[in-house]
């Protein structure tokens, strides 16, 4: 099949820790769709859902986390955060007959946005493998 746009756009999008669009939705400077906000993370809906539930969790300070490859111990805590928020967030968006849970790294991984993010995505039936 053909790949779509969001997956050129990962393909095409350059690895780096310079500021993203992500930076611009924790200042808001840009409008986004908020579902959970505390001092650490933030989610909010994806822009181009791939489900009827699809919200992304990031952490408000990036540290270096361009994505998950780029871990170091420092992050764990963080880590555990966002995992422990991303199951807030599934609870609140009421997905209590299951969710899936990913984390796109680097250009084979189809990440876009390099600011680290957890995809929140539920509301139908996952298919498994993912493509
Ligand atoms: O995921 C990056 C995701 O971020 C992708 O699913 C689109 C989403 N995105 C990009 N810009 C926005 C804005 N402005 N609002 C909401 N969602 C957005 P990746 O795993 O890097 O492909």
């Amino acid at each position: 099949p053909m790949a779509s746009s969001e997956m050129e756009a990962a393909i095409s999008a350059t690895p780096s820790d310079s500021p993203t669009i992500f930076d611009k939705i924790i200042n808001k400077e840009i409008p986004s769709n908020v579902v959970y906000e505390d001092d650490k993370v933030l989610a909010f809906r994806d822009i181009a859902p791939q489900a009827p539930v699809h919200i992304v969790l990031i952490p408000k300070v990036k540290d270096g986390l361009t994505g998950l490859s780029k871990a170091e111990e420092r992050h764990c805590e963080i880590l555990g955060y966002l995992l422990y928020t991303a199951k807030i967030v599934a609870k609140q968006e009421g997905l209590e007959d299951g969710f899936r849970i990913v984390i796109n790294d680097g250009p084979n991984g189809c990440q876009s946005v390099y600011h680290l993010h957890i995809h929140i995505l539920g509301g139908r039936q996952m298919n498994w493998p993912p493509g």
